[in-house]
């Protein structure tokens, strides 16, 4: 893998999982300073605010965004612990799509969609994007969800800096019955 890719998956564990392994703390809007960070990336690998740049720049999914003076740096979305990144509420689509594991889909059905470690149920806004993210946990199923209902019946949403759809908690009565198998090719 590209150096900077290893580096960009380690800033991701950083900066929303565990500052901790490289000695820093995130203020309560998930800020770190960029001097600590790029001193304790140090620590194990070569890094400078070049490679940090960079990174940034071309994440595919502009994970990351540096406050106006790049003094600071903080992940859009994705955090398990508790920060507060001031995400903007916004009335979603009639309907968003989540991507999942096949192995999942008998819990999510009885439980509905839960944050599991993260702090919000992540939606995409198209299928392949939903298929990319089911992927990562083995053959993917793709749930359709009735955001517009949701939303009507109080439900609150966000829309992360890098266009992610978040809510706490997904109810399975929101859940549509057709769940799309990808690697099936077919709807049931
Ligand atoms: C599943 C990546 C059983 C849920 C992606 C998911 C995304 C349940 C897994 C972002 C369940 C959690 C987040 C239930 C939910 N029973 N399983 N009741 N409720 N689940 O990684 O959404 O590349 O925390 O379906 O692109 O896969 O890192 O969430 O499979 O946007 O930037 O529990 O991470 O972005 O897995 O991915 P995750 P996710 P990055």
């Amino acid at each position: 893998m590209d150096d900077l890719i290893k580096t960009g998956k380690f800033l991701s564990l950083i900066l929303r999982h565990k500052p901790d392994v490289v000695g820093l703390s995130l203020d309560e809007h998930g800020w770190a300073d960029v001097s600590e960070l790029i001193a304790g990336i140090r620590e194990t690998r070569s890094f400078d605010m070049n490679m940090l740049e960079e990174i940034v720049r071309t994440d595919n999914k502009q994970r990351f965004a540096f406050n106006p003076d790049h003094t600071k740096i903080r992940a859009n979305q994705g955090h398990s612990i508790a920060v507060d990144v001031e995400l903007k509420e916004q009335t979603p689509p009639e309907i968003l799509y989540h991507g999942t594991g096949t192995k999942n889909v008998s819990s999510i059905l009885k439980k509905g969609l839960l944050p599991q470690s993260r702090l919000y149920v992540h939606l995409s806004k198209d299928i392949p994007t939903a298929i990319i993210v089911g992927k990562r946990h083995g053959k993917p199923a793709v749930f359709t969800i009735h955001a517009g209902e949701m939303s009507r019946k109080g439900y609150q949403f966000f829309l992360s800096e890098n266009g992610v759809w978040l809510t706490k908690y997904v109810p399975a009565e929101y859940l549509k019955n057709d769940i799309y198998y990808p690697e099936n090719e077919h709807t049931r």
